[in-house]
């Protein structure tokens, strides 16, 4: 048998010396999130933005039949061309048949977070509820990995195309904390405001390791969604996004678009819709999302938990 975890030397020796580490999923640098080149400028935008703060990036994803955390050069360059989509469900089926190239998503990318001991991911947007999800019952399986796995995950909320309102709920029926990252609205990916307000609004990377810290030695088993909103030059016009968004989904559902291939028909459709102002808003809250991942992750290396957590 294969190795199943391999951890990439760089991101090994952080975690064993309790410097910072910032997971980042691959799905978002493939051609199934963002479009040749856009996707590797992303990656290229998003390292150097935890790197600038101090922090090591480990991107994750499969390759060979393992599961890596902290690609080198090589594996990531095989993961931007990937094109197998793996949800946390996928992970031992992909790695047990030895999949070659496997991207993983905000769920498997927890996941594996957590199984190595890193504290905080970064993404763009975490997957929702789908709109119509009353009848499809498409709900990313993103929210449970949540619910199940002691992780900082910073995002830019949920896209617009999901039913933002539903998502928002099932956030709090799953226990997942949301804290709004100086603002008091729920963003929804393009826009700073998502229609929701936010009760839990924090103002540094201290305030996050506190409620993270807090959560953890009460044990509390989720993780916790840091909710930081597109950078102000780089926000949408709101008409442009509801224009975009309003057929995109229900299109893609008439192309016969089911399953996990919902969410990358959509955002190809929403980058053709905005003739490409998505992609460009796509990477610079991707690498806002990367700045603040690193300083908390900064932050809770600076406070490690030491004895029992659940011994008050
Ligand atoms: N949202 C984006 N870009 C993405 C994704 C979501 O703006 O690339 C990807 C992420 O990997 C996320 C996944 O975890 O889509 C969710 O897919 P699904 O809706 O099938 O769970
Ligand atoms: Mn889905």
């Amino acid at each position: 048998m294969t190795e199943i975890l391999r951890v990439g030397p760089e991101t090994a020796d952080a975690l064993a010396s309790g410097r910072p580490v910032v997971a980042l999923e691959s799905t978002i640098f493939s051609r199934l999130g963002l479009p040749e080149p856009a996707n590797r400028e992303c990656f290229r935008r998003v390292q150097a933005a935890v790197r600038a703060i101090g922090a090591v990036p480990a991107l994750c994803g499969v390759l060979d039949g393992t599961a890596v955390v902290g690609a080198n050069f090589a594996q990531a360059e095989r993961l931007f061309s990937g094109s197998v989509k793996l949800g946390a469900r996928d992970l031992g089926p992909a790695v047990g048949a030895g999949l070659d190239v496997g991207v993983t998503t905000v769920s498997a990318t927890v996941t594996l977070a957590a199984a190595t001991g890193i504290e905080v991911f970064a993404t763009g947007g975490i997957g929702g509820v789908h709109r119509g999800a009353d009848r499809t019952g498409d709900v990313s399986a993103d929210l449970d990995a949540l619910a199940r796995h002691r992780v900082v995950v910073v995002s830019s909320g949920v896209k617009a195309f999901l039913d933002v309102p539903l998502t928002f709920e099932r956030l709090e029926t799953l226990g997942v904390a949301v804290l709004g990252w100086r603002t008091d609205r729920f963003p929804a990916f393009y826009l700073r405001d998502g229609g929701r307000e936010l009760t839990r609004v924090v103002e540094s990377a201290g305030d996050v390791a506190a409620a993270f810290r807090a959560a953890g030695a009460l044990g509390h088993p989720s993780g916790l969604l840091v909710a930081n909103p597109i950078p102000a030059p780089a926000e949408l016009d709101a008409a442009l996004v509801a224009e975009a968004v309003e057929h995109t989904e229900a299109a893609a559902r008439l192309d016969g678009v089911s399953g996990g291939d919902v969410t990358p028909a959509v955002l190809t459709a929403l980058v053709e819709a905005t003739a490409g102002a998505a992609v460009e808003a796509n990477l610079a809250l991707a690498e806002s999302n990367a700045t603040v991942a690193a300083e908390i992750a900064t932050a809770l290396a600076e406070h490690p938990v030491v004895g029992q957590e659940a011994e008050l």
